[in-house]
């Protein structure tokens, strides 16, 4: 054998190489890049409720100053809930609760026009009171409840205009927010979801946020109390000692530790939360609270496929080219050309 046809099957494989080396470099792109987009997709639940869902009672008071004491009261979606109606006056009182959601009654009603308004939609509840007794109301929300508020109002004239009236909010059974954990602690931490929605037509709207924690560090759930305001990790302590937050509350530092974060959200707007544990913030612990606002969509969901098509094509492309290089290389190698001087054989 000569040198020239033992270095050729090497010359083949050094040619079709880089070609190979390509096609596994694309591969590898591609994979990692197919797999983040599988933690892009982006959830944003209702919020969540701070009641039991069945066998809630609410006690509210009839004074008469005229008004109820509360004069609002949450409830969850897709429940019942019996308001314990207590006269603690000298006066008949009664509690007579809307049908129409999220409409505020104007004060400048007559009593006349008052009735009229209940006789022609109806009430969910219409309950009399006498002075230093009480009575009950028990009124189904359903889910397509979630997130509505209900007027209630005192029928004996002129008592809601001098405002003997007050709301029920009807909330959410969304799961609210869980905190997230790596194993390795700090690098992992964040909301999930770091995108809620509130999906109110009413300002005020009562908020009301359950958070879990999913590890075992302490962190906060702090909501910025101005909208469209985006904080870093640099600038957010010194902002909160300027700002007081919407809402911080510290989150158990236990698996499956829950603490409610409840506030009020007075416009319609986007607000940051993030947690104030030094360090996590940075880390990527913070999400935006949408509150009338349509969220941003959520993406498609990622294929399933560890590599995405496109890379597969592209792999196969460049491993057909190796593969034509090194059939050409070996293939000419096969057909060594004709010696100079014919026919001299030992
Ligand atoms: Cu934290």
């Amino acid at each position: 054998m000569t040198d020239r046809a033992r270095g050729r099957p090497a010359s083949a494989a050094r040619r079709a190489l880089p070609w190979f080396l390509a096609a596994a470099l694309l591969a590898t792109v591609g994979v990692p890049s197919a797999a983040a987009t599988m933690h892009v997709v982006r959830v944003a639940p209702e919020i969540g409720y701070g009641h039991p869902a069945t066998g809630l009672t609410i006690t509210i008071n009839m004074t008469d100053a005229p008004g109820f004491l509360p004069s609002f009261a949450n409830v969850p979606e897709a429940s019942n809930a019996t308001f314990d109606l207590v006269n603690q006056g000298n006066f008949t009182h009664t509690f007579t609760l809307s049908t129409v959601p999220n409409l505020h009654l104007s004060s400048s009603l007559t009593p006349n026009q008052l009735y009229a308004f209940f006789a022609a939609n109806g009430s969910l509840a219409n309950v009399s009171v006498a002075p230093h007794s009480s009575g009950t109301a028990t009124v189904t929300f359903p889910a397509s409840d979630a997130l509505e508020q209900f007027e209630f109002v005192s029928l004996e004239p002129y008592q809601f205009q001098a405002g003997m009236y007050g709301f029920v909010n009807v909330t959410s059974t969304g799961p609210g927010v869980m905190v997230q954990e790596g194993t390795i602690g700090l690098p992992n931490v964040a909301f999930d979801p770091d995108v809620l929605a509130v999906n109110s037509t009413h300002y005020p709207v009562v908020v009301n946020v359950l958070v879990t924690n999913e590890g075992t560090t302490p962190h906060t759930f702090t909501v910025v109390p101005q909208s469209n305001v985006t904080l870093t990790p640099s600038n957010f302590t010194a902002y909160f000692t300027a700002h007081a937050p919407l809402a911080n509350v510290n989150v158990p530092a236990s698996t499956g530790g829950t603490v409610w974060a409840n506030f009020t959200v007075s416009a319609v707007g986007v607000y940051q939360y993030l947690c104030e544990i030094p360090g996590h913030f940075a880390a990527g612990m913070d999400g935006l609270l949408y509150v009338g606002i349509a969220p941003p969509p959520v993406p498609a969901a990622p294929s399933t496929a560890i590599v995405e098509v496109w890379v597969l094509f592209g792999s196969a492309g460049l491993l057909g080219v190796g593969a034509v290089l090194a059939a050409i290389a070996s293939f000419s190698g096969r057909f060594p050309a004709p010696p100079k001087s014919p026919g001299h054989g030992h």
